[in-house]
């Protein structure tokens, strides 16, 4: 039934309290230089992870490294191509192979990846060697010097080396510095991935400047056109901007906000219209042009290719996120932000999808607190029982199967903790030596 004017208060007081309570814990996050270590320790991770890519990536004779060829031409669009891209990077470092990248006409850029990007290595893009083969294993190809991977979905056997899994040495530094380690991971190969060329770098630096994007801003992502009523749902501004503006009012609790600026990327061109004429006391920053080209008919050209990176640059680099994790685009855009800040982890709102990685292994929950159903609807929870995520409904409930009893339901999101898997990979002792004697 509809609630009465008392109940509309207490929700209120809710949002209220939450939002106090966020606050509170945010300057606790920062008190007696906390927040000092935090940054520096991020920096530390990804300098050290960073440089051990840097080190595998640029073997010192080429013609005898061991690879890994990853082809970037799966059939779909640039988020699940880039990620395609990082699941070999993963692998890659997991197998201690140098990631041969082949990006010939490429549905994006004929030209290939270095015409946006800058190339996967200095020393070795030459995929040659005495022996090559598909992947069929670690261990099986432990003889081969050049393996070629196949898309995620047709890998056998499979490796541990997939997200959400993170390295077992750096767990748990990872885990004392970032609310979800599985994303930092992941968004290192990221990080690596999208180091922009020159030319790239300045339109970045235009684009800033021209579109006047200043902080405060929230980023939202409106994915529709050809993944409207297939892939996801349709979801009406209005959803998005509920979220933005108690965001503001979160963010106006430590920081002034002189203009409500949302960064807008979407591939319906229509949609910057609409939001200005129902929002006229918000800023939207946004290039409609590139709307444009993200359309079905000019999607896989070069133009649209600049402006995509340019979308997911920009969300990357608001100060929240409202969009819906269905969309690669929008995943990318909330990895890259997490190499912006020491834990961004929950910076984001997420209209359906929670964070995952296409091709991941399970992910499973721990439950924390006993739970009794309170209907047909629910599932009971033992603390220690492993539960297996299928989706947050974000009404204060989880959807996953309690593995233990084999039974599917609802569970309340509070009542369980994030599993987080570690897997041994690889050390890289000279790639840290290196770092080491140059920090002296
Ligand atoms: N510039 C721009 N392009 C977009 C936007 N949304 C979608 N696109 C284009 O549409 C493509 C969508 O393909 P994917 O990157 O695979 O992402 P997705 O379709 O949302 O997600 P999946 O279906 O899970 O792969 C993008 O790569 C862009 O080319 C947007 O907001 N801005
Ligand atoms: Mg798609």
């Amino acid at each position: 039934g509809r609630p009465n004017p008392k109940e509309l208060n207490n929700q209120k007081d809710v949002v209220a309290i939450s939002q106090s309570i966020m606050t509170d814990l945010y300057y606790l996050s920062q008190a007696d230089g906390v927040g000092e270590w935090r940054v520096k320790e991020a920096k530390d991770l990804s300098d050290l992870v960073q440089n051990r890519i840097t080190y595998l990536q640029n073997p010192p004779d080429c013609s005898k490294a061991r690879k890994l060829v990853c082809n970037i031409n799966k059939g779909c669009g640039y988020g699940c191509q880039l990620h395609h891209v990082v699941y070999c990077f993963m692998i890659a470092y997991g197998t201690q192979r140098t990631l041969i990248l082949e990006s010939h006409n490429w549905r994006y850029a004929p030209g290939g990846w270095e015409t946006v990007f800058l190339p996967v290595s200095n020393t070795c893009t030459d995929r040659s060697g005495a022996t090559t083969g598909h992947w069929s294993g670690e261990a099986h190809d432990k003889d081969v010097q050049v393996v070629e991977l196949p898309i995620v979905d047709s890998l056998h056997p499979r490796p541990p080396y997939l997200p959400l899994a993170i390295p077992e040495d750096l767990a748990p530094r990872l885990q004392r510095l970032h609310g979800d380690p599985s994303v930092w991971w992941v968004s290192q190969f990221v990080k690596y991935l999208v180091r922009p060329q020159g030319w790239l770098e300045k339109e970045i630096q235009q684009s800033t400047a021209k579109l006047g994007f200043k902080h405060p801003i929230i980023g939202v992502h409106v994915r529709r056109t050809d993944k409207v009523g297939t892939e996801a749902a349709f979801h009406p501004i209005e959803e998005y901007m509920l979220h933005v503006e108690e965001q503001f009012q979160h963010l106006a609790r430590r920081v002034h906000v002189d203009k409500k600026r949302v960064y807008l990327a979407t591939d319906d061109p229509s949609l910057l219209q609409e939001a200005k004429t129902k929002y006229p006391d918000y800023e939207f920053i946004s290039d409609n042009s590139i709307s444009w080209s993200a359309g079905l008919h000019n999607r896989y050209t070069e133009n649209s290719l600049r402006g995509v990176i340019l979308d997911i640059h920009f969300l990357s680099q608001t100060d929240f996120l409202v969009c819906t994790f269905s969309s690669q685009v929008c995943r990318v855009a909330y990895e890259i932000m997490q190499t912006l800040h020491p834990d961004a982890s929950s910076f984001f709102y997420s209209l359906d999808d929670i964070y995952y990685f296409g091709g991941q292994n399970a992910h499973n929950q721990i439950a924390i607190y006993p739970h009794q159903p309170r209907n047909s609807e629910d599932i009971p929870l033992e603390p220690g029982d492993v539960i297996g995520v299928a989706g947050n409904h974000w009404d204060g409930y989880s959807k996953g199967i309690n593995r233990k009893l084999g039974r599917t339901g609802l569970y309340p999101s509070y009542k369980v903790k994030e599993k987080i898997e570690t897997v041994k990979y690889p050390m890289y002792p000279e790639a840290d030596k290196l770092l080491n004697s140059q920090k002296k």
